[in-house]
C-alpha cells in the first residue's frame, strides 16, 4: 500500500492547548504521533513511503472559505508583527484568542485577535509559526491518496494534523484544513464519492461542508456529543438540508460503548455506503476509539479496530484512509497497522 507523509508536519508542534476549566496542558496533537505511526508502518513489509505531490491550493479553496485560507495563511506574521498592546498578550509563542465570535451575528474583525477568534471554534487548534506549511503538507498528502485510488485499491494519507473538526472557514480540535473533505471533493469529479468518518469525535468540519450535497454521503461514528466534543454537531437527527437532505447521517455512541455494539452501528453505516453505489471511499480514520484512548470514552480493542478495517474493506471500494486523531502513543502505530493491513 503506498503512504503518503510528509516530514513537515514536524513544524507545527504547539506546545500547549487549553482544556475545559482553562487549564493549559500539553498539546495531545504532538509530532510524535506520526512518527510512532510512521515507525510502525515501516516494519510492515506492505507499506512504501512516499511525499505528497504538490496540488497547489485550487483543491483547498474546492472546500475552504478564501477568506479563512488567507487568515491561516497570514496568521503568524500578522501575530508577531501586532504591537504588544494590540496583541493583547506577553506571550507569543502561540496564536490562540479568548474571545469567539457567536454563531451567524459576528462583524467581521480586522485585528489578528479578532480575525482569530472568528475563524477558531476553540481553545485546541493553537497557530505556531509552522502550522500553515504543515496544515498544507497535510492536505497535500490526503489529495495525494486520493489521486492514488484512481488507479490503486487504497491508500493512506499519514496526515499530521488532522482535519475532520475543520469546517469551511474554522479550525479547531486540532484540525486546520479538513484533508478527508479535501479529499473527498477532489475524488467527486471522478463520481460519486462516500465519506465515513470512525473518529471518535463526530466530524462537524466535515458535516459542514458537505452537509447540503448529494453527491458526497458523509457517514459519522462518534461519542454522543449530548456528552462529547464538540458538543455542537453529530446528532441523529442532523440528516442534511436542500439537495443534500438524507445524505449526511450521523451514529452518536454511549460512553462505554464496545467492539459489539459499534460493529453493529459500523454495520448500518455500510449498508448506507452500499445502497449510495458511490465510486470510491474516503475514510476519516482516528484512532481515538481505542479503549485506552487518553480523549476517549468508547472501549474499542485492536481487535475491534482490525475487524472494522475488515468490514470496511469487504465493500471493495478504491478507498483512500486518512489519519485523523488518536492519542495513545504507545499503541497508535499498531493499532493504525491493525486497520490499514486489512486493505492488503
Ligand atoms: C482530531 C481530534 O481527535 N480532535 C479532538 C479534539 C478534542 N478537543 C477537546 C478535548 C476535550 C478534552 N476532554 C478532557 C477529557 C480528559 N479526561
Ligand atoms: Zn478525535
Amino acid at each position: 500500500m503506498n503512504i503518503f507523509y510528509s516530514d513537515t508536519h514536524f513544524q507545527h508542534a504547539p506546545a500547549f492547548e487549553v482544556f475545559d476549566g482553562g487549564v493549559r496542558v500539553p498539546n495531545f496533537e504532538s509530532p510524535e504521533r506520526a512518527a510512532r505511526i510512521l515507525s510502525a508502518l515501516q516494519k510492515t513489509d506492505w507499506a512504501e513511503v512516499h511525499p505528497p505531490a504538490d496540488f497547489g491550493l485550487d483543491p483547498i479553496l474546492a472546500v475552504h472559505e478564501r477568506g479563512y485560507v488567507d487568515f491561516l495563511a497570514a496568521a503568524w506574521g500578522d501575530w508577531l508583527a501586532a504591537e504588544p498592546e494590540v496583541a493583547g498578550a506577553d506571550d507569543k509563542s502561540a496564536l490562540l484568542p479568548a474571545t469567539f465570535a457567536l454563531r451567524g451575528q459576528a462583524h467581521p474583525a480586522k485585528s489578528i485577535l479578532g480575525r482569530a477568534g472568528y475563524y477558531m471554534m476553540d481553545l485546541s487548534a493553537p497557530i505556531v509559526e509552522g502550522t500553515y506549511a504543515a496544515a498544507l503538507a497535510s492536505a497535500h498528502c490526503a489529495l495525494s491518496a486520493a489521486q492514488e485510488v484512481t488507479h490503486a485499491s487504497s491508500a493512506f494519507a499519514l496526515c499530521r494534523p488532522p482535519g475532520h473538526h475543520a469546517g469551511r472557514s474554522h479550525c479547531g480540535g486540532y484540525c486546520y484544513f479538513n484533508n478527508a473533505a479535501i479529499a473527498a471533493n477532489w475524488l467527486s469529479a471522478h463520481g460519486k464519492v462516500a465519506l465515513l468518518d470512525i473518529d471518535y469525535h463526530a466530524g462537524n468540519g466535515t458535516q459542514d461542508i458537505f452537509y447540503e450535497r448529494a453527491d458526497v454521503l458523509s457517514i459519522s461514528l462518534h461519542a454522543d456529543p449530548a456528552f462529547e466534543y464538540p458538543y455542537y454537531a453529530g446528532y441523529a437527527e442532523e440528516r442534511g438540508a436542500g439537495a443534500g437532505l438524507g445524505f449526511h447521517h450521523n451514529f452518536p455512541l454511549p460512553a462505554g460503548t464496545g467492539d459489539d455494539a459499534y460493529l453493529a452501528a459500523l454495520n448500518d453505516a455500510l449498508h448506507l455506503i452500499r445502497e449510495f453505489q458511490p465510486t470510491a471511499l474516503v475514510i476519516s480514520a482516528g484512532m481515538d476509539i481505542y479503549t485506552d484512548d487518553p480523549l476517549g470514552r468508547i472501549h474499542i480493542t485492536r481487535e475491534g479496530i482490525r475487524q472494522i478495517g475488515a468490514r470496511i474493506a469487504e465493500l471493495r471500494l478504491p478507498t483512500a484512509v486518512i489519519m485523523e486523531g488518536g492519542y495513545n502513543n504507545d499503541a497508535l502505530g499498531d493499532n493504525v497497522v491493525a486497520f490499514l493491513g486489512e486493505f492488503q
